[in-house]
């Protein structure tokens, strides 16, 4: 039989896992074991970013190598096709004689578009009524709990927590690595493999296992770093309207609901085990590139704030770690490499890596490369709610059309952003600089709010909250499977934000 020589790829996905959320990023209460050891195998980037840290936007760069603006979504778009007119990553793997699989979250539509892969074993978080029962909801109804995955009653986009109501083995981060195993050993063994593994959790709903809950029950927990800005009667209107969105926990709430989360961290840590284990077992561990990231971040109560879309670190910093094989020169072991990188440089790079010609398409840059950028752009949302990021490694300013406003916070001394400089006329000079760049990568719509080179923005009018208790993210039972909805609408919370600019 003619020996596979090519790498094989294990891209290990997380969902909503912020960068600093990690033993190896210096955390000093999350247990992170296995991630660490691959850090320390490989090149972690400290300074990488989801250009727009929201789900699909963030997975549309993923898979296509490519800057929000050129992929069309900055927003959430839940009908949007792929784009026709790009190769995804997969795909050209599979043009190069690798088979593809994908195991877990893609968050494409349709659902079922398998985007390039040879196949797809969908986890769907419960979006049955955007027209497709997904594998783990058969795998559930299989062994008898049809429809019973959301009955631990916690919500998707909300910071209640409780712990995971069935046997462990139905939890989706077991089904999720059950199947990637799976894949992996009945993988054709004439062809390198790329598989991609994608967990949905640490996202909410919060569920984790008890006895990793357990875990962190003796263990002090840091409350979140609040900045002298984020309580100001003035803050800026986006971020009024997202801390009134959640509800605001009491410190003991809160520091139970981190408890969760980090337990949802951990459990995948230790999951993803059993996945390097059965490479070692089939004997390509030493043949195999592993890649671990995360689309976006979590504020989780970081200056009030919750979930993502904002630019501070928490949401839009992501982890970002390649271990590759034994004799890859290219990726210095334990090297953390505090270039500026974002999510569309993984394909670049991946293809890279295994010596595939890099599509004209992709606009990310390969990160085992010299060639470094100097400023990063990123971008969230239209409307009220619009945020545009540039940062230049050290300083981030942050531009917030609704309301004209500013922020800019220096990284270096100020890592976890609680003192805002846009104000501050020592600084003038490089709130213009990053002004300056920021201006040339506008495009689109937002061009309305520039007169010439003057950022104008626009007016905000008064927030009203809508009456609806914050429960619209809310899934119920799911036999028999719930009516189908337009899947143009975004359900949850982003619809309940009146997108006007006035
Ligand atoms: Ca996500």
């Amino acid at each position: 039989m003619k020996k596979v020589k090519n790498p094989n790829i294990l891209f290990l996905c997380v969902d909503q896992w912020p960068g600093k959320l990690l033993g190896c990023a210096g955390h000093s209460e999350i247990e992170t074991p296995t991630i660490d050891r691959l850090a320390a195998s490989g090149v972690q980037f400290t300074r990488a970013y989801a250009e727009t840290p929201i789900c699909i936007p963030a997975r549309r760069s993923i898979m296509t190598g490519t800057s929000p603006r050129a992929h069309g979504d900055r927003v959430f778009q839940p009908a949007l096709p792929m784009p026709a007119s790009m190769p995804t990553l997969p795909q050209i793997f599979r043009n190069n004689g690798y088979q593809a699989n994908a195991i877990g979250k893609i968050h494409v539509f349709p659902q079922r578009n398998r985007i390039g892969f040879d196949d797809v074993v969908l986890y769907e978080e419960g979006r049955s009524n955007l027209g497709s029962i997904d594998d783990y909801e058969i795998h559930l109804a299989e062994n008898g709990f049809a429809g019973k995955q959301n009955m631990h009653g916690m919500s998707q986009n909300e910071f209640s927590w409780t712990t995971w109501h069935l046997e462990d083995r139905y939890h989706p981060t077991n089904w999720i690595t059950l199947e990637a195993c799976r894949s992996i050993k009945r993988r054709d063994p004439t062809r390198p493999g790329f598989w991609f593994v994608s967990y949905n959790h640490p996202h909410p709903p919060l569920v984790p296992l008890k006895q990793y809950f357990d875990r962190y029950k003796g263990i002090q927990i840091t409350a979140p770093n609040i900045g002298s800005w984020a309580q100001k009667k003035d803050r800026p209107y986006p971020i009024k309207l997202i801390q009134k969105t959640w509800d605001q926990l009491s410190d003991k709430k809160l520091e139970d609901t981190r408890r969760a989360f980090y337990a949802l961290c951990t459990h995948i840590d230790h999951q993803i085990r059993t996945i390097i284990g059965t490479l070692r077992e089939e004997k390509i561990l030493d043949n195999t590139i592993i890649m671990f990231c995360s689309d976006h971040g979590e504020m989780l109560g970081e200056h009030g704030l919750y979930a993502k879309r904002v630019m501070y670190e928490n949401s839009s910093n992501i982890p970002m770690i390649i271990s590759g094989t034994p004799n890859e020169k290219r990726l210095k072991k334990g090297n953390k490499d505090n270039r500026l990188v974002g999510l569309q440089d993984i394909m670049p790079t991946l293809l890279d890596l295994v010596n595939i010609k890099i599509p004209e398409t992709c606009t990310g840059i390969s990160m085992i490369k010299d060639l470094k950028r100097k400023t990063l752009y990123c971008e969230s949302q239209e409307g009220v709610t619009a945020t545009r990021m540039i940062t230049d490694s050290q300083y981030k300013l942050i531009w917030y059309p609704g309301g004209n406003r500013w922020q800019m916070f220096d990284l270096n001394n100020d890592p976890y952003e609680k003192n805002d400089l846009s104000n501050n006329q020592s600084y003038k000079k490089q709130m213009k600089n990053l002004q300056d760049e920021l201006i040339k990568e506008l495009y689109g719509c937002d061009k309305r709010w520039l007169k010439g080179k003057k950022f104008i923005g626009f007016k905000t009018s008064n927030f009203i909250p809508a009456p609806d208790r914050n429960l619209s993210g809310q899934r119920g039972l799911h036999y028999p499977p719930p009516k189908s909805i337009e899947p143009g609408i975004a359900q949850g919370v982003t619809n309940r934000w009146e997108a006007k600019d006035t």
